[in-house]
């Protein structure tokens, strides 16, 4: 049976594209979901790409996840600074984390420099923009190839 991997948005990410292309690019988030489902496809992946503005929502899905997922891709957006639930929900899972930021978050305003997730997260990616995603998800399979 094929891998799943589940890719989880957080909040404002369903405004990509639509405002601030010069931090987050011009794709939308609909581009990126395209992109990450062809290469699912050729890397041999369920796919399950998911956005929520609500943070229950998302501990929700970090839950499912849990229980159906190999891997979790996650660019939490806002809740990234804030987050001990977000936090909480992915400590409690024992697969491959991968934290994804579309912008390095390292040359941002101070306040978006601690991520609460990096202490759940197996590896992190930031600054690729739209293609850090399909680089967490060749990573995810490379590290469920190798269970
Ligand atoms: O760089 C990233 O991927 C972020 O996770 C994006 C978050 C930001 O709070 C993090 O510090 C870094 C913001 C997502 C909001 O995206 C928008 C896109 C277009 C217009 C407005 C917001």
């Amino acid at each position: 049976m094929a891998a799943t991997v589940y890719v989880l948005n957080g909040p404002n990410l369903n405004l990509l594209g639509k405002r601030q292309p010069e931090i987050y690019g011009k794709d939308t988030l609909a581009d990126i979901e395209a992109a990450c489902r062809a290469l699912a496809g050729e890397l041999g992946l369920e796919l399950v790409f998911r956005q929520s503005n609500h943070e229950g929502q998302l501990v929700d899905w970090i839950q499912e996840a849990r229980e159906r997922a190999d891997a979790l891709i996650i660019n939490p957006a806002g809740y990234t600074t804030t987050s001990i639930a977000i936090l909480d929900a992915l400590l409690a899972c024992s697969i491959p984390i991968l934290e994804v930021h579309l912008s390095n978050i390292h040359k941002r305003e101070s306040f978006r420099q601690h991520s609460y997730v990096s202490l759940a997260a197996t590896a992190v990616i930031a600054g690729c923009g739209s293609h850090g995603y399909l680089l967490a998800l060749r990573h995810a399979a490379r590290l469920l190839a190798a269970r």
